[in-house]
């Protein structure tokens, strides 16, 4: 009779602190400039971006701090030529790595416009071997907004699972279905760009497990945001917070093997691999690449501004 009651409660509170995090790291107004790096490599999406190096990123103006804020943004007054590699821009990565955690992503806004294709997400090197865990991402404004894992062969989704997103598609392993990973589209109202944005945005939260993946959205003025989350609390509990848009279970994926240590990776592309292959149906005017070279002032908008990005473990 002893052993298996004493078996119940180890299990039961081995559960309940495996929800229950502790903060690590707060990134917000200039310590971003301490603790991430500006990376200034081609994109490998082939975008029509320049990224720039943080000292091009400050004194041009694209990174600002105001009070806690940080805000980064694309160059919205230069007419380009057809030459170089493109529209000024961001693609920054933390310093440090994390492996087991949850990442709560306070944003105020996020970039959008024509031929924009930002993003929030985590991944590993090398990749895919260590993973990506897409966080927010879409393009053109109209074009669904996912999240998606990315990972190397033999993970698969269930396609029925406790969500409240929809599954676009249930392999990540990205070699399977040209880069495209199993993808979640979001159905809340407000959760992606001009929309997004008018409503003063929201939260955005990412748990990696050994056993799982969860990602959930709560906008500006959701009633239902966990006080945790909307505190920016010291400790939160993610059992307490309801469905997340986005559940990536280990039935046919052993999680742990398919993801390790991931770097947060913020950066903002031009038409490129997606965003320029969906263009043509996204209600935009002409070309992406022509847009995005003669039209400087569609991209005041392009900016994220965070008001804090935190990570617990
Ligand atoms: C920018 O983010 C997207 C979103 O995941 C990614 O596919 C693309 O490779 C990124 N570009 C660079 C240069 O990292
Ligand atoms: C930071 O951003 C929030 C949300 O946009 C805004 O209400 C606040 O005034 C900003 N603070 C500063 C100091 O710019
Ligand atoms: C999924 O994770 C749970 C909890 O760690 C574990 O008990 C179970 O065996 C795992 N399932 C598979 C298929 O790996
Ligand atoms: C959140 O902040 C409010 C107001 O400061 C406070 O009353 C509440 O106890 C806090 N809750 C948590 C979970 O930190
Ligand atoms: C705000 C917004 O654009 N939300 C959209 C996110 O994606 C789903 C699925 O495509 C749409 O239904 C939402 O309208």
């Amino acid at each position: 009779m002893l052993a298996p009651s004493i078996l119940v409660v180890t299990l039961l509170s081995g559960q309940a602190l495996a929800a229950t995090y502790s903060v690590v790291d707060t990134y917000q107004g200039s310590n971003f400039f301490d603790n991430f790096v500006f990376e200034t490599f081609d994109d490998p999406t082939h975008g029509r971006v320049n990224y720039v190096d943080m000292s091009t990123a400050q004194s041009k103006g694209y990174a600002t701090v105001s009070g806690n804020n940080f805000t980064l943004r694309a160059d919205h007054t230069t007419v380009l030529g057809t030459g170089g590699r493109g529209r000024d821009s961001f693609r920054i990565q933390s310093k440090k790595s994390y492996d087991h955690h949850v990442s709560v992503y306070n944003v105020a806004h996020m970039p959008h416009g024509c031929g924009t294709w930002p993003a929030i997400w985590e991944k590993g090197d090398p990749w895919p071997t260590k993973g990506e865990v897409d966080i927010l991402e879409g393009v053109n404004d109209v074009a669904p907004n996912q999240s998606t894992l990315h990972t190397s062969p033999d993970c698969t989704m269930p396609s029925s699972r406790t969500e409240s997103g929809t599954p676009t598609s249930n392999d990540c392993n990205t070699a399977a279905n040209s880069n495209s990973g199993c993808g979640v589209k979001h159905n809340d109202a407000n959760s992606y760009g001009p929309d997004f944005n008018s409503n003063g945005g929201g939260w955005l939260a990412m748990e990696r497990t050994s056993s799982f993946i969860r990602i959930w959205f709560w906008q500006r003025d959701d009633a239902n945001v966990p006080t945790d989350v909307k505190n920016g609390s010291g400790s939160i509990n993610t059992d307490d917070w309801h469905t997340p848009d986005a559940y990536f279970p280990n039935t046919s994926c052993d999680i742990a093997s398919h993801f390790s240590d991931n770097n947060i990776v913020i950066n903002l592309t031009f038409c490129g691999d997606w965003a320029g292959s969906a263009y043509g149906s996204s209600g935009c005017p002409g070309s992406c690449v022509d847009f995005v070279n003669n039209n400087p002032s569609a991209f005041l908008n392009a900016h994220f501004t965070f008001i804090w990005i935190k990570v617990y473990t």
